[in-house]
């Protein structure tokens, strides 16, 4: 049968094959001199298709109650009607010219039918929430899926952005030196103030006042500036998100005052992990809500109507940090959350230092994932606290006389 014959059975076979993790070198690879967009193309008409149907599959152990949303379908079509644009060069010859600029046209397509899938998904939980309030199971089951889903997006993306712009034939004009979406030499420090002044800047916007930076730098081998292999908007991305919150917080606990305490970060390069650490003093978080700044289902509202007499706040609606803490991740970093309330919270984005250790983390559809959607309704084996006081008085033994 031909490649668009039945979508099922397509998504069953490359499902059965594991996605193949590229290393930050392959990627430079494939955008170097001996760079070869016939390789690239014969290597993407069978890794997109694969993580695509890996997903597809996982979208599909979904609660029936959320699959059948309409957010939730739409999504889902997007994602077959890619997977069938995709198949369609499996066939075809990867020597003639023609067919390469199809493909980069084909991924362009696909890359805009799916830009909003954040925000639809996001629809599809809150069409959710409004018909199931207060599931605990299932807050476990979409936080599981939607980060593996997210993880496989920002993955494909990756994929695509570097096949695009790569091969379409020119070079960045804004930076010359980049491969692909890649900075061989991304300056930390760079990043960080571009990111902080956006930031500032919406902030002065809402608040009419912002606090300041203080950036610091520790470098064991050198005191030149720090710089590694990396992207530079997922960097940006990350640190933008950070700064909106530490920025809000320290505005509203300083709301009395005349001088804000500044945001400070420090940016650390050791042997293995490259850090960066941003530090306010916006009063902290109380630990048990942490969790909650992670998880999709409880930072999940609607949007806030845009209208002449409100602005869109700085941070606080969406999906900021679970996203940030993905692409932290993406390339085998992490972003954790270290809080004191009554004083502050430090978060430190975690990346590697070394390119090689710098690979690509990718959710696998196998056996263990499909255990991980059938967590059981059982009762959690420790104990509920309870805030009543135990009547000890049933207690009491009778006194001997
Ligand atoms: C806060 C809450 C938060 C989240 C992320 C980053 C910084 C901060 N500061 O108070």
């Amino acid at each position: 049968s031909g490649p668009c014959g039945s979508v099922p059975k397509h998504i069953e076979h490359f499902s059965k094959f594991s996605p193949s993790p590229l290393s930050m070198k392959q990627f430079l690879d494939f955008g170097s001199i001996n760079a070869c967009e016939k390789t690239s193309f014969v290597f993407l008409r069978q890794e997109l298709p694969v993580r695509l149907s890996n997903i597809m599959k996982e979208i599909n152990l979904l609660p029936d109650r959320l699959l059948t949303t309409p957010s939730v379908q739409m999504v889902q079509s997007w994602y077959i009607q890619s997977l069938m644009e995709i198949l369609h060069f499996l066939d075809k010859n990867p020597d003639d010219h023609r067919v390469l600029g199809e493909f980069v046209d084909a991924l362009v397509t696909i890359r805009n039918r799916h830009n909003d899938v954040v925000p639809t998904m996001a629809q599809g939980i809150i069409e959710y929430k409004e018909a199931f309030p207060q599931d605990v199971v299932t807050n476990q089951n979409i936080q599981y899926f939607l980060d593996r889903f997210y993880m496989s997006r920002i993955s494909i993306r990756m994929l695509i952005n570097q096949h695009t712009l790569i091969f379409d034939g020119t070079t960045n004009p804004v930076h010359p030196n980049t491969i692909g979406s890649i900075d061989p030499h991304c300056q930390v420090g760079d990043v960080v103030q571009d990111a902080f002044h956006s930031a500032k800047m919406l902030c002065d916007q809402y608040y009419l006042r912002s606090p300041d930076l203080v950036l610091q730098e520790m470098n064991k081998k050198s005191n030149h500036p720090i710089s590694i292999v990396y992207v530079p908007s997922h960097l940006y991305h990350m640190l933008f998100e950070l700064f909106k919150n530490a920025m809000r917080a320290t505005i509203e606990t300083h709301e009395s005052s005349n001088n804000l305490p500044p945001i400070q970060v420090l940016v650390s390069l050791g042997g293995e992990d490259m850090s960066i650490k941003v530090s306010d003093r916006g009063g902290g978080v109380a630990f048990r809500r942490i969790e909650n700044l992670f998880s999709y289902l409880y930072s999940t509202a609607p949007a806030p109507q845009i209208g002449e007499h409100t602005r869109p706040p700085l941070a606080g609606f969406g999906y900021g940090l679970p996203i940030s803490r993905l692409y932290a991740k993406y390339f085998q970093g992490d972003l954790q959350l270290y809080t004191m309330e009554g004083y502050g919270t430090d978060a430190v984005i975690y990346l590697k230092a070394l390119s090689t250790d710098s690979i690509e983390r990718l959710p696998v559809y196998n056996k263990t994932a499909l255990k991980n959607y059938k967590v059981s309704q059982e009762a959690d084996d420790w104990c509920v606290p309870s805030k009543e006081p135990l009547d000890l008085s049933s207690y009491k033994v009778a006194k001997a006389k």
